[in-house]
């Protein structure tokens, strides 16, 4: 049988750069960034504030940082963080809210990872005699493990408005906001007015190789900055980054509506696998999860029996595995993905059935 290339579905995260990035890469200017003399650097982070229409920005090496800094500026230790239950905050930062903060998360479980202000409202505590009180509330949009949904901006304006009428800060976990924005026609910026901060990665769909970024105030930022010292992000000649991450900001927002398609066509060919289970319609974005519990296999094995035919795609509960589209995969890559899958999957019902 012909070795096929690889098709990585595991997540976003591992496109290559574009020639176009390394391109610019090898020609980047470059500074001290801990001096603030990174001329790259700079400019990235104007473009990303005027972009977002927020007074200032900075360059972060990666998203838990960015997440884990806006939430060390916006808290006190002993506080709570109001965060959706599937949370990547919560569940896949390392605790380090809690480690580095001192803060305990206060996950509330949403259908499909939306919260809306009603679920928040009963969990939002003042001071009291013995509960913590809340110290912020965080959104992720897309969320990422609820299966790429996205809010709708009046949700979130709801959510934003009256968090601060209670005198709350509102974080938002943007990694892949460039996708909501494409998914509800709307702009970042526009999506995005409502909150006190807001990080977005370089690294996910847009297929810059490292790179996050922290919007918000002027005060904010300076706070930020310091924090991302003591995390070990103060970073030197960064432009080399910053260079790629410029080519992602500028050019990746107009193809993700291609890997919005593509995550649609794979859900659909999924949809018709016997055993099998996933709802099309709920394919809103690049993200998408599929239960396989009834093909007899957990998601474990299932993936490892897709590797072994060079398509990858990660379990991430023992009945779901989770598809993600890219710049480095096309319709021609989901259609082989589709082939294997309902190959493989019809091989061990068959030996299942007999
Ligand atoms: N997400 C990764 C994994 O950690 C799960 C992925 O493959 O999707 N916020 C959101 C919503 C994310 O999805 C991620 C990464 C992050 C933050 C953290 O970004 P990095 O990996 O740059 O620290």
């Amino acid at each position: 049988m012909p070795m096929h290339k690889i098709i990585d579905l595991r997540s976003d995260t591992v496109t290559r750069p574009t020639p176009a990035m390394r391109q610019a890469m090898a020609n980047a200017e470059v500074g001290d960034d801990v001096y603030r003399e990174d001329p790259t650097v700079n400019r990235l982070q104007e473009r990303a504030a005027e972009i977002f229409e927020r007074e200032d920005a900075l360059f972060v090496p990666s998203g838990t940082m960015g997440n884990q800094a806006a939430i060390k500026v916006h808290t006190d230790p002993g506080q709570e963080v109001i965060c959706e239950a599937r949370a990547h905050i919560y569940n896949a930062e390392m605790a380090t809210m809690a480690a580095f903060s001192g803060c305990l998360a206060r996950p509330i479980e949403a259908p499909d990872g939306i919260l809306s202000w009603d679920r928040i409202a009963p969990w939002v505590r003042a001071r009291t005699d013995n509960r913590s009180r809340t110290g912020l509330i965080s959104l992720e949009n897309t969320a990422n493990l609820a299966g790429g949904s996205v809010y709708p901006a009046k949700v979130m304006e709801e959510i934003c408005d009256q968090a601060h009428a209670a005198g709350l800060p509102v974080h938002l976990d943007g990694a892949r906001i460039f996708n909501a924005a494409v998914a509800l026609n709307s702009s970042v910026a526009d999506l995005t007015q409502g909150f006190d901060s807001i990080m977005f990665c370089f690294s996910k769909s847009l297929g810059a190789p490292i790179g996050s970024m922290l919007v918000g105030s002027r005060k904010f930022i300076e706070e930020a900055r310091s924090i991302r010292k003591m995390l070990g992000g103060g970073m030197r000649q960064a432009g080399v980054l910053a260079a790629a991450a410029l080519v992602a900001l500028e050019e990746s927002p107009k193809r993700l509506h291609v890997d919005h398609e593509n995550a649609r066509f794979l859900a659909e060919g999924l949809a018709e696998i016997p055993g099998l289970k996933i709802d099309p319609a709920k394919i809103v974005s690049n993200i998408l999860f599929f239960d396989v519990s009834e093909t007899g296999m957990t998601s474990y094995d299932l993936s490892r029996r897709l590797a072994a035919q060079n398509v990858l795609a990660n379990g991430v509960t023992p009945k779901n595995i989770r598809m993600v589209t890219h710049c480095d995969v096309d319709r021609e890559d989901c259609a082989r993905a589709l082939e294997v899958m309902a190959e493989v999957v019809g091989v061990v019902r068959k030996a299942y059935s007999a």
